[in-house]
């Protein structure tokens, strides 16, 4: 037998031993590689005289030939095997469930909610949304809003106070969102048509009451501003907000120190099928909201003529107004932070509510 033949023989044979891709690619670079055996096979023609060249040129070219198509063909099987065995290890499971993104699971909670709801309804009335600090000073907490000194209804709110500062004035956690409208009016000329969502204060802890709560308030002021005008606002903003196509309000008088007269809001509603109530149907009324015309002390505070300009102004508590709605049973749940909670009953963050799209549904 020929060197090349022999040379031929155990090339072909370590072709069919390779196993795997790594293996062929270590046939080829032994046989074809720059230092290979079939290559220094080659190299040596040059040195050979030209009849032995004209035998082994030949020979050694087919012998290169052959062992180059046996190499791709082992390598494209070799290929092929790779390729059926990684199919088969690696698996994907196209019935498991998508993993939501982060700003899928997070809940909006119902408070946020609810002033969103809110904000949409009066936005749509055509007011603006006005916010304001929560650590205010005694001049636009009480001062400003008619509450005189040592007037009883600054007890009555439980308020909050802070240390004294170095000039002695004592700053307190706003009781109510209305100082806000009171730096409006300062700051804004009429018409004034804004609502005011906000977290408030006041010293009261128990089942139904929470030291922080949160509060929205309305105020419209204008040279012709009234009371039936205020009964409208307040009339659509209820169909809205409980989305219902008629409501049955009840006005009675009551006492604010920022509004002369004042009136406590009822709604009529159905609490006979249990702890869910419904509106725009019954015969029993629930609270949901005090109103007014601005006390003329307090368009002053304001930097506004009482004789030019009149308004009205509402507020409503929104943490017992939420659980009514949203039917939960513990205001305490609101504060704590728990995501089991939240994630029952809070709401998608990508359901914005919009007067169009529904509101909560
Ligand atoms: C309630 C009652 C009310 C106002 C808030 C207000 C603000 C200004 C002037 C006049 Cl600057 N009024 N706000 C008026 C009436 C009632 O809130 O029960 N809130 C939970």
């Amino acid at each position: 037998m020929s060197q090349y033949q022999t040379l031929e023989n155990s090339i072909m044979a370590d072709i069919a031993a390779s196993a795997d891709e790594a293996a062929i690619e270590a046939v080829r670079v032994a046989a074809l590689g720059k230092k290979g055996s079939v290559s220094e096979l080659l190299k040596g023609l040059g040195k050979m005289s030209a009849e032995e060249r004209q035998e082994a040129g030949p020979a050694i070219n087919g012998l290169k030939t052959r062992v180059a198509d046996a190499i791709a063909t082992r390598k494209a099987e070799l290929h092929d095997v790779a390729i059926t065995e990684r199919l088969a290890r690696e698996s994907v499971d196209v019935s498991l469930p998508v993993r939501s993104s982060p700003a899928e699971r997070g809940r909006i909670h119902p408070i946020s909610q609810i002033v969103d709801e809110i904000t949409a309804i009066f936005a749509d009335m055509g007011f603006s949304i006005a916010e304001g600090p929560d650590i205010e000073t005694d001049y636009y907490n009480f001062t400003a809003l008619n509450f005189p000194d040592g007037h009883p209804a600054r007890e009555m709110h439980d308020t909050f106070f802070l240390q004294p500062d170095e000039n002695g004035e004592r700053k307190v956690l706003r009781t109510h969102t209305s100082p806000v409208q009171i730096r409006t009016m300062e700051a804004d000329k009429p018409p004034i048509r804004i609502v005011i969502p906000g977290k408030t204060y006041r010293q009261d802890s128990d089942a139904t009451h929470s030291p922080m709560f949160h509060q929205v308030e309305g105020l419209v002021i204008d040279r012709t501003a009234n009371v039936g005008h205020l009964r409208w606002v307040l009339e659509e903003f209820c169909k809205a907000f409980f989305e219902v196509d008629t409501v049955v309000m009840r006005f009675r008088p009551s006492f604010f120190p920022f509004t002369e007269p004042s009136f406590e809001v009822d709604i009529q509603c159905d609490r006979t099928s249990g702890p869910i109530v419904k509106f725009g149907e019954g015969t029993d009324w629930m609270e949901i909201l005090g109103c007014g015309m601005v006390h003329p002390n307090v368009l002053r505070a304001g930097g506004l003529d009482p004789d030019e300009y009149q308004g009205f102004a509402w507020g409503m508590g929104l943490d017992r107004i939420a659980m009514l709605k949203y039917g939960m049973p513990d205001l305490r749940d609101f504060f704590n932070a728990d995501v089991r909670w939240l994630s029952h009953y809070g709401f998608r963050p990508l359901d914005m509510p919009t007067l169009f799209g529904g509101l909560s549904v």
